[in-house]
């Protein structure tokens, strides 16, 4: 479908402002650029104007976003309203895990419940780069372009006209309540109190890899089954499967440089929050971290799994493993030259194996903590701001 010096279109897209996810976002450049379209990629954590700004100077016939947080996806209706304002004419396809059809069909009201405008060029959710490459494929032709606006219309209508369920669930922030979570389990000893920068060597980081993850979600191995599933795990016909491809690359790595610091403190469990004291002394303050309540269910909260304030005025206090990786700023380099250089599979293979050194490098630290704490692998929980508690 690609053919030298033609375009099928213009395409400006890119990942919201806040947001750093941005495979998805590049798979759809990949799919649309191999199908004869122009794409400007602005990249990631791009703001509104930016993105305008670029669609409007490239004349786009359609703006592309990606959002994968539920706070950043906001951007998105945010965009629109802005376009709606300035009166622009392009077309928005929105995806990204954190959205979904309906996400697309209230977003088609700049206005929200107050008014029944809608943005008249649309506003088209795709639930993956091919739903992408059908959306743009009718955007830039006529007729096809006119029925496919007036069915997200129809659509978005009928999702408004629905009755709205009720939700009379407490807001996660209540902290009226206590789950039953026990508190009157020993409180583990730390080998050390504050902040340590640890070692770290590679191979012992190579096991806690998560193969299922990259292979399947990073490197392109999702929905192969069976004999498939083997025959690109171990590799076939010369190809080198992904499994000698890891051990390969991971020998290979000088670009990873980990680094990771973890910290014990004194704590206690203040309703929703947890206390963090100061090591040197515990009656002091050092920081209050803020988790979010079960609105129904048990009503759990992650304090709930601290010994509470009261409990812990004689200075008995709880203690919590706070820990911190990177695997350094050269494999994000190294990513961004081999998309310059078009290397597209490279780069994905280098992407995938960087976010996965990086996870885990935490799962290899969280086990270090939990050793630490004399508690067994089988036993705790390593929590990341953001991420379900579940
Ligand atoms: C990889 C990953 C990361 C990597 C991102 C690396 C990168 N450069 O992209 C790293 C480790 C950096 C990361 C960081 C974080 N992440 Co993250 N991450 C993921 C993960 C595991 C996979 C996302 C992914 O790449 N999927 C594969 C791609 C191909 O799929 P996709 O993006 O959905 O795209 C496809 C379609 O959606 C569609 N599409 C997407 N965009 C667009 C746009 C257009 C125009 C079109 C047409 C189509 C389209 O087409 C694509 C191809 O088919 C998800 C979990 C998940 N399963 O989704 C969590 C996830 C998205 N992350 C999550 C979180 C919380 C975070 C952090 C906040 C963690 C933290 N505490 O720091 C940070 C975010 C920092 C920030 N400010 O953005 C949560 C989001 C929760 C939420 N509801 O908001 C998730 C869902 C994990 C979870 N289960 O909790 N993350």
């Amino acid at each position: 479908d690609r053919i030298e010096g033609h375009t099928k279109g213009k395409v400006v897209i890119a990942t919201v402002f806040g947001d750093v996810h941005d495979i998805g976002k590049s798979l759809v450049n990949t799919i649309l650029t191999n199908n004869g379209y122009t794409v400007v990629d602005l990249g990631k954590q791009v703001p509104i104007d930016t993105i305008i700004d670029a669609a409007v100077e490239h004349e786009a016939d359609a703006i592309g976003l990606s959002a994968l947080l539920v706070s950043t996806s906001k951007q998105m209706p945010a965009c629109i309203q802005e376009l709606h304002q300035r009166g622009h004419e392009f077309p928005v396809m929105i995806g990204g895990a954190a959205i979904n059809r309906d996400f697309g069909r209230r977003v088609l009201y700049p206005h929200g419940k107050e008014s029944d405008e809608v943005y008249e060029p649309g506003v088209f959710y795709c639930k993956d780069a091919f739903a992408g490459l059908d959306t743009i494929d009718a955007l830039v032709d006529e007729p096809a372009r006119e029925s496919l606006v007036a069915k997200i219309r129809g659509e978005a209508r009928t999702f408004r006209e629905q009755p709205v369920e009720v939700d009379d669930a407490p807001p996660v922030t209540d902290d009226s309540v206590r789950s039953e979570a026990r508190t009157d389990v020993e409180i583990p000893e730390p080998p050390y109190w504050g902040v340590r920068e640890i070692d770290v060597d590679l191979d012992e980081v190579f096991p806690y890899l998560d193969r299922h993850v990259l292979f399947k979600l990073h490197w392109g191995g999702r929905g192969k089954k069976g004999e498939e599933w083997r025959r690109i795990v171990e590799g076939h016909d010369g190809e080198e499967g992904f499994a000698p491809k890891l051990e390969r690359m991971w020998g290979e790595a000088d670009y990873l440089h980990p680094r990771v610091k973890l910290g014990y403190f004194p704590c206690a469990a203040d309703g929703n929050e947890l206390v963090i004291f100061d090591p040197d002394d515990p009656e002091r303050e050092l920081e209050r971290l803020v988790f979010p309540r079960q609105p129904k269910h048990d009503r759990i909260c992650l304090t709930d799994f601290f010994r509470p304030l009261p409990d812990t005025s004689s200075g008995d206090r709880d203690v919590v493993a706070l820990q911190a990786v990177t695997v350094g700023p050269e494999v994000t380099e190294r990513i961004a030259r081999l998309e310059a250089d078009g290397e597209f599979a490279e780069q994905l293979f280098t992407h995938g194996l960087g976010v996965q050194a990086a996870e885990g490098l935490a799962e290899w630290l969280h086990a270090e903590a939990r050793g630490g704490l004399g508690i067994e692998l089988d036993q705790g929980r390593r929590y990341s701001w953001g991420y379900p508690a579940c």
